[in-house]
């Protein structure tokens, strides 16, 4: 009997994993907040994933974190802010050895969540997919992309990444996935805000060409300060490249500043500001966006972190 995959966090990528898991006939199980979720979900008789206009449901069977299992295997598929709170919730349910995927955007909710929990294997993923909610319990499979995955204390993979070849889930085991959460980090950080601040799509961003040069080589002083060489090479090139092929996008920022949700800007861009601050460097363009966004977000009344 394969281990149970336990997913906490029925949003866009939860769904998008547990459907796919499970149309793969792997044993899953939705972790939701609290009995009244739970009783709504199990009205909703499953999560519906629509695929290239095809919608299915599945009928993944739902709980609450009181549930009575052991936790071998956790998808942690929250926002970076609430990751360490509702981890903690399964602390009691977590085994020694659990094994535990972080699909976090940014850096700093992962090394919260490993610091809580000192025997699991954290293992740290960067996702290039794209999927989001169209209402509850159902979800839109936006854009094919990849995830990669790593552990930079352990370099062996796990043996379930069969399951997720079986799954259908594109993936890579990554011996250097800190690089690639820097290097993640530092494209939003160089894209997402100004859209906030600029109200527009990704490609009209070509028409601050020097603002994000500017911010391109700040950043790339920061990833070289933080023992990140290979995250800074060629940045400003990548993120260029990057507006050039989303032009018509809205970043995932402006779309969570455009439906009055909270960002994970602490995650990203504060991420950034205090690693410099850490290292006493001085980024003056970077940290004047920091407060610009910080100033959009309160004009907003949305959560400045
Ligand atoms: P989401 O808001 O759609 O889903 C998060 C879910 O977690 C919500 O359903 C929320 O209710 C649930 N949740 C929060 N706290 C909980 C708790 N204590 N117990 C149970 N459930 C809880 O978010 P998302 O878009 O799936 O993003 C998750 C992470 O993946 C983010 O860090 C995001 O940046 C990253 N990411 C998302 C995408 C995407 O296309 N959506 C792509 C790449 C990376
Ligand atoms: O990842 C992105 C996002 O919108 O969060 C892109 C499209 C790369 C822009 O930073």
């Amino acid at each position: 009997m394969s281990t149970i995959w336990h997913i906490l966090g029925a949003g866009s990528l939860g769904t998008l994993w547990a459907t796919r898991l499970a149309r793969a006939g792997l044993p899953v199980r939705l972790i939701l907040r609290d009995e009244a979720r739970l009783a709504n979900y199990q009205a909703a008789k499953g999560l519906t994933l629509v695929e290239h206009g095809v919608e299915q449901t599945y009928p993944v069977i739902g709980e609450t974190p009181h549930g009575p299992e052991p936790i071998h295997r956790l998808l942690v598929a929250c926002k970076a802010y609430d990751a360490q709170s509702a981890v903690a919730q399964l602390q009691h349910r977590l085994m020694q050895d659990a094994e535990l995927i972080l699909l976090q955007n940014g850096l700093g909710s992962q090394d919260a969540v490993a610091a809580q929990l000192p025997q699991a294997r954290c293992i740290f993923a960067s996702s290039t997919e794209g999927a989001f909610r169209q209402a509850d319990w159902r979800v839109v499979f936006a854009g094919h992309g990849y995830t990669w995955l790593g552990d930079s204390a352990r370099p062996t993979p796990p043996v379930w990444l069969d399951e997720l070849q079986a799954a259908g889930i594109p993936h890579e085991w990554s011996t250097d996935i800190l690089t690639r959460l820097w290097r993640k980090l530092a494209l939003n950080c160089a894209i997402n805000p100004l859209t906030v601040l600029y109200q527009c799509r990704n490609g009209e961003l070509q028409k601050h060409q020097c603002e994000v040069a500017t911010l391109c080589a700040e950043l790339g002083e920061l990833l070289e300060c933080c023992g990140q060489p290979a995250a800074a090479q060629d940045l400003q090139a990548e993120v260029e490249r990057v507006i050039h092929a989303t032009a018509a996008n809205y970043s995932s920022m402006y779309q969570d500043v455009a439906n009055a949700r909270r960002t994970e800007i602490s995650y990203l861009l504060g991420y950034a500001c205090q690693a410099a601050t850490r290292h006493q460097l001085t980024l003056p363009h970077l940290q004047q966006l920091q407060q610009r966004l910080i100033d959009q977000l309160v004009v907003r009344r949305l959560p400045r972190d």
